[in-house]
Parts: C-alpha cells; sequence; structure tokens
C-alpha cells in the first residue's frame, strides 16, 4: 500500500538585505573644511565652507535661486545662482567665514537657517 503524501511545501522566502554601510571617508584632512553646512529647498541648495559658498539652481521654472548668509565680521550677503536653471550653479569666496546660510527662491521662499 502506497501512502502518497502529498506535501505543500511553504517557502519562506528570506531577504536578507545586508547594508553594506561602507562609508568610506576618504577625504584628506587637509581638505576638509573647518565649518561646512549645507541647506535645501526643494531641488534647490546652498552650502558654505568656511568661507567658500555655492549655490545651484536646479529647477528649471525661471525662478532664481540664492544664498542668504552671514560672515563671521557681521556683513550678511547674498549670492546668486539666477539663471532660472542652468546646471552650474554659482561659487565665491568672502573676506570672512560664513556662520550662517539658507537658501531661497526667488517668488516662492526660504529653507531654514544653518548655523556653520
Ligand atoms: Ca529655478
Amino acid at each position: 500500500m502506497t501512502h502518497k503524501h502529498s506535501l505543500m511545501g511553504k517557502i519562506a522566502a528570506v531577504t536578507i538585505g545586508i547594508a553594506a554601510a561602507s562609508l568610506a571617508l576618504t577625504t584628506p584632512a587637509s581638505a576638509r573644511p573647518l565649518t561646512y553646512a549645507e541647506v535645501w529647498h526643494g531641488d534647490d541648495f546652498a552650502r558654505a565652507n568656511d568661507n567658500h559658498v555655492f549655490v545651484f539652481d536646479g529647477e528649471s521654472d525661471g525662478n532664481g535661486v540664492y544664498a542668504d548668509f552671514w560672515l563671521a565680521n557681521g556683513q550678511h550677503l547674498s549670492q546668486w545662482d539666477g539663471s532660472g536653471h542652468d546646471a552650474y550653479g554659482s561659487d565665491g569666496y568672502y573676506a570672512a567665514n560664513v556662520t550662517k546660510i539658507r537658501v531661497c527662491e526667488d517668488h516662492t521662499g526660504c529653507s531654514g537657517w544653518k548655523n556653520l
């Protein structure tokens, strides 16, 4: 007597997500800025390290973008990437280190301030 045993195998698909967090921080000490901050507004952003500011308009909407920032010497300045979107951005060097920065999109609004 043959006892047929139909076994429905239950397949447990175990997906092991290996988060290979290989954060290779290879930035040489000499290239690391003393201070750094990055601020975003939609796809627009500005970043500052020490006395260097870079601002980028990432939205092709006709609205220019500017970094609004303060320097350690008390100056309050802005730097425009006023193109509406040209894929290049703009950068500049200033007389003193940036102490706080935000990014603003013309006619739209600004990110919050970020301190360096
Ligand atoms: Ca834009």
